[in-house]
């Protein structure tokens, strides 16, 4: 069970961003054990709980106030946002710190055997996604509609399966895309993992603690620059 008296700091259990946060937090003094599959994981050294968690529920428990903390990348935290609005929500958080991994961009990616001519183009063609409202948002911003087709998953097979014409989907090296037929035209978000904070009323002791926490991440990334 978590404490009330302990920061909860949630990160992503399993994936892209794990390795990185684990190893920021060591890097900053936090001594965890997380070799366990246990959801909650706890610092020997300082009052702080570590949740592991998918990386998709992380916005949410901080905006919900759930966590003290979350290391998660902004695209999805910026997606969360922007789907929550949509909602009629105001949900609010502070950003803490960009950190140094995690990097990649949301692109949108047509098939190479189909001429692109701008993205005027895709005007009411069909578009595969898992982050329909940042695409949403920037296609809306240069005039353009298009139809959704929503996966949270294999987004870079919808192409070829005749699912849709083209897809929007995260990229870092560019491998995937060029396995799957596909070129990369227009980039639409850069993202990076980041820290953010929970809005709302903290304790000194709490607050004393994440100013420790920050001053050490200024001092870890400086050092790895
Ligand atoms: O299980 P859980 O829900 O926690 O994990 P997940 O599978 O949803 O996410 P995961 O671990 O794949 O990614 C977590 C976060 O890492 C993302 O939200 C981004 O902030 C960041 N990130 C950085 C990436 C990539 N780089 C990345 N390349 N996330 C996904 N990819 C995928 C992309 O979707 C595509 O399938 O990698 C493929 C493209 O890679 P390249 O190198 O071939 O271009
Ligand atoms: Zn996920």
């Amino acid at each position: 069970m978590l404490s009330k008296n302990r920061l909860r700091i949630a990160m992503q259990k399993s994936g892209r961003l794990s390795d990185g946060s684990r190893e920021l937090l060591a890097n900053c003094g936090v001594k965890i054990n997380l070799h366990t599959q246990r959801l909650i994981a706890f610092a020997e050294n300082m009052p702080i709980d570590i949740l592991r968690v998918r990386d998709d529920d992380i916005p949410g428990l901080v905006m919900d106030g759930v966590v003290d903390l979350g290391i998660v990348g902004e695209n999805v935290l910026e997606e969360e946002l922007l789907s929550r609005r949509a909602k009629g929500e105001h949900p609010s958080y502070k950003m803490l710190r960009r950190l140094d991994f995690g990097g990649c961009r949301l692109s949108l990616a047509t098939p190479v055997d189909v001429p692109f001519d701008g993205i005027q183009s895709l005007n009411g063609t069909r578009i595969a996604t898992s982050y329909p409202y940042l695409l949403k948002e920037y296609l809306s911003k240069h005039g353009v509609s298009f139809k959704p087709c929503m996966l949270n998953g294999s987004v870079e097979v919808a192409p070829r399966a005749g699912l849709a014409d083209s897809i929007c989907d995260l990229v870092s090296s560019g491998a995937t895309l060029e396995a799957n037929g596909l070129r990369e035209v227009e980039v639409i978000y850069r993202s990076k993992a980041c820290l953010v904070q929970r809005e709302g009323e903290m304790s000194e002791e709490r607050l004393a603690l994440i100013n420790k926490l920050l001053t050490r991440i200024q001092g870890v990334i400086q050092a790895r620059e």
